[in-house]
């Protein structure tokens, strides 16, 4: 029986490419010199795509693809995905929800602990020799106790929240309304409300157009000088330009950012500065993570092609 011919935009671990390439005809798009010739030669036989989050699907690879039934993500975000020629095809779109929610929140709420006890400075006053010849690090400020907001209550907002509750935070989130799952936090509509009562600010909405740029110069100043800006979401959802101006003046105190415009390439004005934490898209980085999404992404296109429901269907 022939194998279903399908399209990886980019690599995945060693443990998923042997299953992936047992099951299906494999192009590797990321490997190919010449990707506008890989999709003319292939495209027509393609019937689905094999994605990553941050990569995606665009309109021009879509349509490359005129026999395309499927796009797997791996990745609970599908904003790279170009839903409405999707839409427009009866194209379906699957993502990796939940499995990855625990281990992102801990990211976001580690991020939070290691900047704001600033963890990795005192690690090189250890290594270099610093504390032995000057003596006391400086001085931190503390988490437990004090106001963290959290923009977007979905899943990996909830379980930041919930990690929150147990570094006793006085905690409040946006979101387009109240959620009766949350009655012991505050709900807060509008995120520069939600900014200027919180020290620490935690972005955990899912990315779309609606969504981009909603961390903007008014909710950057409304957190201010002592505030934390914490996004484990996608770079889209804030305006990264007011937001390193804003860390460059001292407008905000600090940020601790795991997702960045143009990533990997990201804006060299980051490297220089000292209040922020920069990680490398790493949320949803562990082995047992990882691995169970690899497992969805391949599930979700047995399921395709056997003719069984999908299993985390986005459309
Ligand atoms: C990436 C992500 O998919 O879940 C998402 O939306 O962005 C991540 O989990 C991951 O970095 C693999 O590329």
């Amino acid at each position: 029986m022939n194998k279903p011919q399908i399209l990886q935009v980019g690599p995945y671990p060693e443990w998923d490419e042997e299953p992936l390439n047992a099951a299906f005809s494999v192009y590797r798009y990321f490997e190919a010199d010449d990707k506008s010739a890989l999709l003319a030669a292939v495209g027509p036989t393609v019937r689905a795509i094999a994605t990553r989050g941050e990569l995606g699907a665009n309109r021009a690879m879509i349509e490359a693809c005129p026999a395309l039934e499927l796009v797997s993500v791996y990745g609970v975000g599908f904003d790279a995905v170009d839903l409405a020629v999707c839409r427009e095809r009866g194209i379906r779109v699957t993502n990796t929800p939940d499995v990855l929610t625990n281990d992102v929140a801990d990211l976001g709420v580690a991020m939070m602990l290691c900047q704001s006890r600033g963890m990795i400075g005192a690690e090189g006053w250890v290594k270099d020799g610093s504390w032995a010849a000057n003596g006391l690090y400086p001085l931190k400020r503390r988490v437990w106790g004090r106001r963290a907001g959290v923009l977007g209550l979905g899943r990996i907002g909830y379980e930041v929240a919930k990690r929150l509750q147990g570094f006793d935070m006085q905690i409040a989130y946006s979101d387009v309304e109240a959620k009766d799952f949350a009655p012991n936090w505050e709900f807060v509509a509008d995120p520069v409300a939600l900014a200027a009562r919180s020290d620490f600010l935690f972005v955990t909405l899912a990315a779309s157009a609606a969504t981009r740029h909603i961390v903007g110069r008014d909710v950057i100043a409304a957190l201010g000088g002592e505030g934390m800006l914490i996004n484990i979401s996608r770079a889209s959802n804030i305006d990264e330009e007011a937001l390193l101006a804003a860390l460059e003046s001292g407008a905000l105190g600090s940020a601790a950012l795991d997702v960045f415009e143009g990533e990997p390439k990201l804006n060299p004005r980051f490297l220089a500065l000292d209040n922020v934490l920069l990680q490398p898209h790493h949320a949803s980085g562990t082995i047992e993570t990882r691995k169970a999404m690899g497992q969805l992404v391949r599930d979700n296109l047995t399921a395709h092609f056997s003719g069984q429901p999908l299993l985390t269907p986005v459309l």
